[in-house]
């Protein structure tokens, strides 16, 4: 990685701290938590997408060996777990509210899809509650299901939910409807695109899980589960079951990838509380695969028209979207919001354009409930736009550098408020973009293409040039508390959540930094429910900025806390002591106290807290293919990235969230979509042998730079990035696909660009010729 333009903190390339206890097997995950007397559930799914329960028939799994409980949608209703929180309570168009859907955590009266929760087993071992499952009879009658945004709004579609006339539970508006009429009224030209992106199964590597203990006598649960932090938790479930905060302990430690899916309470885990009281034992379940690919929230699955108009020169005069998210059968807490909220937020990109509008609509279809992954609608956006100016780059005849140059927002136009409200605080587009050209030799691509259809392919260079904004985070503050041992190592304790991004190097490092102490003597602690602390979940990219810089902040509070007690045992004024690498000294003497010294005397530790708005980190990802005509087949042959992360706490962890993203977006690309049966509502793509994840193989020679600016949210200079990759790789490797195929005649075509969908458009194209 480049260091030009870097303000180190801490080590700039080291190693993960966590990873020498993870690779050696000695993570401790969802499904690792063990409890005296557990018993063991499996639950019984929906086969069908759409149908009304005539009857549920339990007697045979209730007399099955083993089995001690049986629990049903009845259950459910009478334990009153129907509401879970919805977090999209701002109004919409007209100032209407949404109509949020009622969701007993096992399903009553109508199950809305494929793998909807019918019924739990509790048993003595995991495979009687699964046999048992099996003896459960159920007398449904079908209905038609709604599969697909345009299914869901069509006249007389068949209604998931009594109470969502036509399917549809929120609509807004957003912008200046007016100044986008006459700007397209105005316009030389304009580009119009449908988008699909598509709906994608997170897939973390550790199945989702839960182990439910129950305490009578206080009527207290413990709840581990894989989180992205406590407090979200505890929120959700809470809501869902009426019970107050101190009533709910969440316990976790590894959690083996997140995504946003793991910041879920989902409602397998409400129902086995049911039982966990019920029997008064604990319950463990731990899903299957399959389960996950059924039942843990989908991704994406945004459907976009987007407009954009511009002047003779190429100059974006307006921009007009039309916007459906389908949010499956029911809604998860935050599912819609990302939708409705990240859009809006960065809807004029990295340019100037001045008149932008967007109708957005949340949709209810017979599928899995949709939520936050990697990204959260931020990819979306920026592939609309990206999408849009490269084609309309491509139908004007102008060079798509060029004609993004002619639209950025100027380098000393920062702090930018955009047309809808944000502020960019500072950024450098011209110069990122000239770097990622340079770096990918954006000079050399025409003799590379030449060589490429000498050899019988088709080249294709495609960029993207992207900004987004990382979550300002909903609860009031992030706190960490920094406590000292007696031999002077420290603790961090934590409320966000590492699920794989490294937070126990990055915090340490912070932390080291202001103090002087050795990482390796600094220890991340998270979910400590003994250490109630303020804070946000680790999610929206935000945890960089927020308990990140509220590490630096703990530290620097700690000298503070420490410098009157160091003071007294030097028997000396505070004023006369000086700090440095974990020791106060005083000026007169060479006597030394260490921070362990001092709390070896008393408890000493300092708790750092602040409120954190959002970062807009940006970027510029240069993708190269080569297609092979014959076959369809993409090789995507140069992958470049340059992005504005501010300060980079350490190049390797950064590097390496930049690759994991970047392998998403290329999943989804080349491969990743969620397709239903649309006449039965059936999963097609329920295994890793019908839903193609990105492979080692498929990605090779990623070079990663960044061109940094000092953002000003954080004193830290700091930026979010974890989901970067993921913003800019979508439109990149798109364009590039596109650039090789538009020689052709090729129309522009959607994600996913599989093999067969390439060779057909390759095959039709020259066949019209
Ligand atoms: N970092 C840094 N310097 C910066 C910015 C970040 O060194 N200028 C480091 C941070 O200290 C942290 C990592 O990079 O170790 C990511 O930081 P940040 O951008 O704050 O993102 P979060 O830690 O909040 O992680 C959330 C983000 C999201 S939203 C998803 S989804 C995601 C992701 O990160 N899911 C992941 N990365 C993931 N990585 C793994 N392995 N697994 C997931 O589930």
């Amino acid at each position: 990685m480049d260091h030009h333009h870097i303000f180190e903190v801490g080590g700039a390339h080291l190693s993960r701290l966590e990873d020498l206890r993870l690779i050696k097997g000695e993570g401790c995950y969802a499904a690792d938590w063990s409890l005296p007397n557990q018993a063991h559930a499996a639950f019984l799914r929906s086969d069908r997408a759409h149908a009304k329960i005539v009857s549920i028939n339990t007697d045979a799994a209730r007399k099955a060996r083993g089995v001690l409980g049986v629990y049903t949608g009845e259950d459910a209703v009478k334990a009153g777990y129907v509401k879970p929180l919805s977090m999209l309570t701002f109004p919409g168009k007209d100032g209407k509210k949404a109509i949020i859907p009622e969701r007993p955590v096992l399903a009553h009266g109508k199950v809305r899809f494929v793998g909807d929760l019918v019924a739990l087993v509790v048993a003595e071992t995991a495979l009687q509650a699964q046999d048992a499952a099996e003896l459960i009879e159920v007398e449904y009658e079908d209905l038609t299901p709604v599969i697909g945004v345009d299914a869901a709004l069509k006249a007389g579609a068949p209604q998931l939910h009594d109470n969502i006339p036509g399917n549809q539970c929120f609509e807004q508006e957003a912008g200046d409807a007016a100044a986008v009429e006459a700007a397209f009224k105005n316009a030389a030209h304009v580009t119009r695109l449908k988008l699909d992106c598509t709906r994608v199964v997170p897939n973390p590597m550790e199945p989702r899980a839960c182990l439910i203990g129950y305490d009578a006598g206080s009527g207290v649960y413990t709840v581990h589960v894989p989180v992205q932090g406590i407090n979200m938790m505890r929120m959700q479930l809470a809501a869902y079951t009426g019970l107050s905060d101190d009533k709910l302990k969440i316990m976790a430690r590894d959690v083996g990838g997140g995504f946003g899916q793991r910041s879920i309470a989902y409602p397998e885990y409400v129902a086995a509380m049911i039982a966990a009281k019920a029997l008064n034992r604990p319950v463990k379940w731990v899903s299957s695969r399959s389960e996950s690919f059924l039942s843990d929230s989908h991704g994406r699955a945004n459907y976009i028209n987007a407009e954009l108009a511009l002047d003779k020169d190429g100059t974006f005069l307006g921009m007009k979207l039309d916007w459906i998210a389908d949010l499956g059968a029911y809604l998860h807490p935050a599912g819609p919001v990302s939708p409705m909220r990240n859009p809006v937020v960065c809807l004029n990109g990295v340019y100037k354009t001045q008149a932008l509008f967007g109708r957005w609509r949340v949709v209810l279809t017979n599928t899995s409930p949709v939520s936050a992954y990697r990204g959260a609608a931020r990819p979306e956006i920026a592939y609309t736009i990206e999408r849009l100016v490269d084609e309309a780059a491509a139908q004007m005849k102008i060079d798509p550098a060029e004609i993004r140059r002619r639209n950025f927002i100027p380098t000393d136009a920062f702090p930018y408020k955009t047309p809808t409200g944000s502020v960019y605080d500072i950024a450098d587009f011209p110069a990122v973009l000239d770097k990622a050209m340079k770096m990918a030799d954006a000079t050399g691509f025409a003799k590379r293409r030449v060589a490429s259809e000498k050899a019988g392919k088709l080249r294709g260079f495609g960029f993207s040039t992207v900004i987004e904004n990382s979550g300002a985070g909903m609860f009031p503050k992030d706190e960490v508390l920094l406590e000292v041992a007696a031999d002077g190592n420290l603790t961090a304790y934590s409320v966000s959540h590492s699920q794989g991004q490294g937070h126990e190097t990055t915090f340490a490092q912070i932390i080291g930094d202001v103090l002087g102490i050795k990482t390796e003597r600094i220890k991340l602690r998270q979910a400590i429910n003994e250490k109630p602390l303020m804070g946000n979940h680790t999610g929206g990219s935000r945890t960089i900025v927020g308990a990140g810089t509220v590490c630096h902040l703990a530290a620097k509070k700690l000298i503070e806390v420490a410098t009157p007690l160091a003071a007294e045992m030097l028997g000396v004024e505070p004023s006369q002591v000086a700090y440095a690498n974990g020791e106060f000294q005083s000026k007169e003497s060479t006597k030394k106290v260490s921070l362990g010294d001092i709390a070896a005397k008393k408890p000493l530790s300092a708790t750092g807290e602040g409120k954190f708005g959002s970062t807009f980190p940006n970027g510029c990802h240069v993708a190269e293919v080569e297609i092979d005509p014959q076959t369809g087949v993409t090789e995507v042959v140069s992958y470049v990235t340059v992005d504005d992360c501010g300060t980079v706490i350490n190049h390797t962890i950064v590097e390496g969230q930049m690759h994991g993203a970047v392998a998403q977006g290329w999943g989804q690309i080349f491969g990743e979509n969620v397709v239903y049966d649309p006449e039965t509502g059936q999963l097609m793509t329920g295994s890793f042998m019908d839903y193609a994840m990105p492979k080692a193989g498929w990605i090779r020679d990623m070079k990663i730079y960044d061109h940094a600016t000092f953002g000003t949210i954080s004193p830290l200079g700091v930026k979010g990035m974890g989901e970067s990759g993921c913003t800019a790789s979508l439109a990149a490797l798109t364009n590039a696909v596109m650039n090789a195929l538009r020689p052709l005649g090729v129309q522009p075509l959607d994600m996913p660009l599989t093999a067969p969908k390439l060779w057909q458009a390759i095959t039709a194209a020259n066949k019209g010729k």
